[in-house]
């Protein structure tokens, strides 16, 4: 970040680079109008006034260059700050998406004092101004980086600030523990009565749970971010590589009726009924003796161990091989599909029976044909209700960025200090730290410092002279 909590005027392209049907320059600043007027004119050639016109009314107004040509025909809207999205002044030109022309406004906007904003400038004024909070902003970014309309929607939950108000809740607690503290620091030469010391614990106990669950509830974060990862697993030529190229709808992987065609592992981000999916296709397990195909059995074994779902595919046409039994051994049957493919070679519709493969009833299992695309949306069903029913812990408090990660976890190691100091009667002083520690590291979560809140609250809610 080159402007470092700077006020002056700046202009961004808000839509994507590029030609489109209207692009929008986006320009936030105080008293910015003023200085955008010589840009300005009605098309009925009416003067603009550098008062600043009625906010969040859109006007037909011509944006001119510094020879009074007319640049473009555009939309223009005024916010006033603090009723904006940065907290400042700001407009909003809806231009047409030419490269050239815009170049050219943003050139403009530039000799009129206007500078092009950095990266993320906008959201850091809208968080400065107390536009929103450090969680907030970030859940924004998720919001536009979502490649799910899972991850989005616990983006736009996040906006609203359920995380940000769970970590307040947190932070309320841990003031109140840090109160109980203070009072009993008053008076250093006796230790802390029981009740007290009862009382703070509690607290931190209750904070240390939910801070815990978030944490957990952050492995569902970065799926939601980066995708479930699907492996599909198998022997040679059971059909893994038509089955991956089926469902990420293009002809990736190359299929053939040779077994140990696939070597090296192929992924494809897809989206599974609005769940973000990772497919991954991995070589035909089997005993090799070539040197690349071992390579590649090597890495799908590790595919297997790490991925949060396994599709098992098996040739319903044929009988079951030792070579399919191995795979069945290796499998993780608590995240496994069984998939029964080429159908269309048998004359049964029915599954066949996954006791005989040693294998629990309640491993879920389907029969599809790859060749004649039957069974595909049972599959994709049932891949949907395994990753969807996956724990999820409140709509809007998942933690998918991981510096937010990191916080919470230099939270919860600050609380188990408070606490063990705590229990071993140590220096009150020290259990304070801690405490003050876990409080600094959540409200880094929502950018916030405790400090002032901390008096407020010792003053207020406590009585000295107890
Ligand atoms: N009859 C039939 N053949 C299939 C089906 N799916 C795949 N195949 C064929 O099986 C052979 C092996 O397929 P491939 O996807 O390369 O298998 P992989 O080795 O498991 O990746 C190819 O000739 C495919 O055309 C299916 O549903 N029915
Ligand atoms: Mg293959």
């Amino acid at each position: 970040m080159r402007h470092i909590n700077s006020t002056d005027p700046i202009a961004a392209l808000a839509t994507p680079p590029g030609r489109s049907g209207v692009a929008i320059i986006r320009i936030s600043g105080k008293n910015v109008w003023k200085k955008l007027t010589p840009l300005l004119k009605y098309p009925n050639s009416k003067p603009i006034s550098p008062t600043p016109p009625t906010p969040r009314v859109l006007q037909r107004i011509d944006l001119i260059d510094a020879n009074n040509q007319t640049l473009d025909q555009a939309l223009v809207v005024y916010f006033k700050g603090p009723n904006s999205f940065t907290g400042e002044d700001q407009i909003e030109i809806q231009g047409h998406g030419s490269p050239v022309v815009i170049a050219r406004t943003m050139e403009r906007l530039s000799q009129l004092g206007i500078r092009p904003a950095d990266p993320g400038e906008f959201s850091r004024r809208a968080f400065l101004n107390g536009k929103t909070d450090l969680a907030q902003a970030e859940a924004l970014m998720n919001l536009i980086n979502a490649s799910s309309l899972r991850a989005a929607r616990e983006a736009t939950k996040q906006m609203e600030g359920t995380l940000s108000q769970r970590l307040q809740n947190n932070q309320a607690l841990l003031l109140e523990a840090l109160a109980h503290l203070e009072a009993t620091l008053d008076f250093a030469d006796e230790d802390i009565s029981p009740d007290d010391q009862l009382a703070i614990a509690g607290r931190l106990t209750k904070v240390a749970e939910d801070i815990g669950q978030l944490l957990q509830g952050s492995t569902l974060g970065k799926q939601l971010a980066h995708g479930f990862e699907l492996a599909i697993i198998g022997r040679p030529n059971v059909g893994k590589s038509t089955l991956f190229n089926r469902l990420s709808g293009h002809n990736r992987a190359i299929v053939t009726p040779l077994p140990g065609t696939t070597r090296d592992i192929l992924e494809s981000p897809i989206e599974i009924h609005g769940i973000p999916v990772q497919l991954t296709d991995t070589a035909g397990l089997r005993e090799t003796d070539e040197i690349i195909e071992e390579e590649g059995i090597k890495r799908a074994k590790e595919r297997l161990q790490k991925a949060d779902a396994v599709l098992l595919l098996l040739d319903i046409s044929k009988e079951i091989t030792n070579e399919d039994q191995e795979i069945i051994k290796l499998a993780p049957l608590d995240r496994t599909i069984i998939v029964w493919n080429k159908q269309d070679l048998t004359e049964s519709n029915k599954i066949p029976d996954t006791n005989k493969l040693g294998v629990d009833q309640a491993v879920a299992s389907v029969v599809i044909s790859c060749k004649k695309d039957r069974g595909i949306n049972q599959l994709t069903e049932k891949i949907a209700s395994f990753f969807g029913s996956q724990p999820i812990d409140g709509e809007g408090s998942v933690v998918m960025v991981a510096r937010q990660k990191e916080n919470l976890q230099k939270t919860i190691s600050h609380l188990a200090s408070a606490e063990a100091l705590l229990l071993h009667c140590e220096n009150e002083e020290l259990v304070a730290i801690a405490i003050r520690e876990a409080l600094n590291s959540i409200g880094e979560l929502i950018g916030k410092t405790t400090h002032d809140d901390l008096l407020d609250l010792i003053f207020s809610s406590f009585c000295i002279g107890k």
